[in-house]
């Protein structure tokens, strides 16, 4: 509710300190019954509020639960993640942010969940999901771009979950091209976009993002132990998923104003000084075969350029990359 986030705003501009119940009350414009009331609200979502007779109301600390009105507090963008939809279980949001978006649903609406039953990697893979330690995200965005550059939002994505993972943890997290953040060489993240288009004008895209947060190294499944990695093991704390969150939207939200300002460019040097391949000898395994080369960069729509022996620049569209 409005008043809710009234309240959060309160307890934000106090920073810490007691706030009193008569002065929420004027501030909000309701009865300090009412403000009472929302503050049993907030507190069954999770937030520890202490109230003290004569000195009012404390916001005591940030709970590690997920919830919408976590997400609100201290969001600092003007568009992406300002409507938000919180579910505790979904089977995916990327399925569920198209739904909203054929509804019409606004650029920078957020769709996220504490757990997915069905959550998707690309092509037909799966992506695992567990409840309460991940961030299972899809942003639906509408930026006025032909249909053929969209994949240029997959990379921008990249460079924004990287510098959010930065500015939340002070891990310093690699691309590997395609789309795979890693860690130590282990995936922390895995995005996913998708786009609706009419007529060769794009609807909207919608920007899936998951990120292995507070899992142990035991919480993941067998298969997945020795390649999948998250923020606790690797920074060897907990983490905060609604800050992670914030910063997300944040990133996103600044790269994609400069991305439809200045264009691409900009965001492709970021992306690959974030990229553990270029500037490397790397083999690609393709469909069609293996190619050994140097990986000189990507580029506008993508694709991995690799220099072979011969001095022949080949384009590689889809491929499994090894680092010697
Ligand atoms: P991908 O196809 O690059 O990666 C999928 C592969 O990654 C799987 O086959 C498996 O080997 C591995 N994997 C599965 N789960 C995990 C995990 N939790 N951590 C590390 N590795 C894993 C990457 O696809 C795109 C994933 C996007 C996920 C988001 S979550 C929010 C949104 N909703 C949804 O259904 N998908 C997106």
């Amino acid at each position: 509710s409005n008043v809710r986030k009234d309240i959060l705003n309160a307890f934000r501009n106090a920073k810490g300190e007691y706030i009193s119940g008569e002065k929420l009350a004027k501030e909000i414009g309701c009865s300090r019954t009412a403000v009472w009331k929302h503050i049993e609200e907030l507190k069954k979502e999770g937030f520890q509020v202490k109230a003290v007779r004569k000195k009012g109301y404390l916001l005591v600390e940030h709970s590690n639960k997920l919830s919408a009105n976590e997400i609100y507090l201290g969001l600092e963008t003007e568009e992406i993640g300002r409507t938000v939809h919180f579910y505790e279980s979904v089977s995916s949001t990327q399925k569920l942010a198209k739904e909203f978006a054929l509804n019409g649903a606004k650029h920078g609406t957020l769709v996220v969940s504490d757990e997915q039953t069905e959550g998707r990697g690309r092509l037909v893979r799966q992506w695992y999901s567990p409840k309460g330690t991940g961030l299972w995200m899809s942003i639906i965005v509408r930026p006025e771009i032909p249909i053929q550059k969209t994949p240029q939002l997959t990379l921008l994505t990249a460079v924004a979950v990287i510098q959010a993972i930065e500015a939340t943890t002070g891990l310093h997290p690699t691309i590997k091209w395609p789309n795979d953040i890693l860690i130590n060489g282990r995936k922390v993240c895995g995005i996913l976009t998708e786009m609706q288009a009419e007529e060769n004008r794009v609807q909207s895209v919608i920007i899936g993002i998951g990120v292995n947060v507070n899992q142990n190294k035991a919480d993941f499944p067998e298969e997945l132990q020795t390649i999948a990695t998250s923020l606790k093991i690797e920074a060897d704390k907990t983490v905060s998923r609604t800050k992670l969150l914030q910063n997300i939207c944040y990133q996103l939200e600044q790269l994609l104003n400069e991305y439809l300002h200045t264009g691409f460019k900009p965001i492709k040097q970021l992306w690959e000084s974030y990229a553990n391949s270029i500037g490397k000898q790397i083999t690609a395994r393709t469909a069609k075969g293996s190619y050994t080369g140097f990986a000189i960069g990507i580029n506008d729509e993508g694709v991995l350029l690799l220099k072979q022996a011969s001095g022949e620049v080949m384009e590689i569209y889809s491929a499994d990359i090894d680092l010697p």
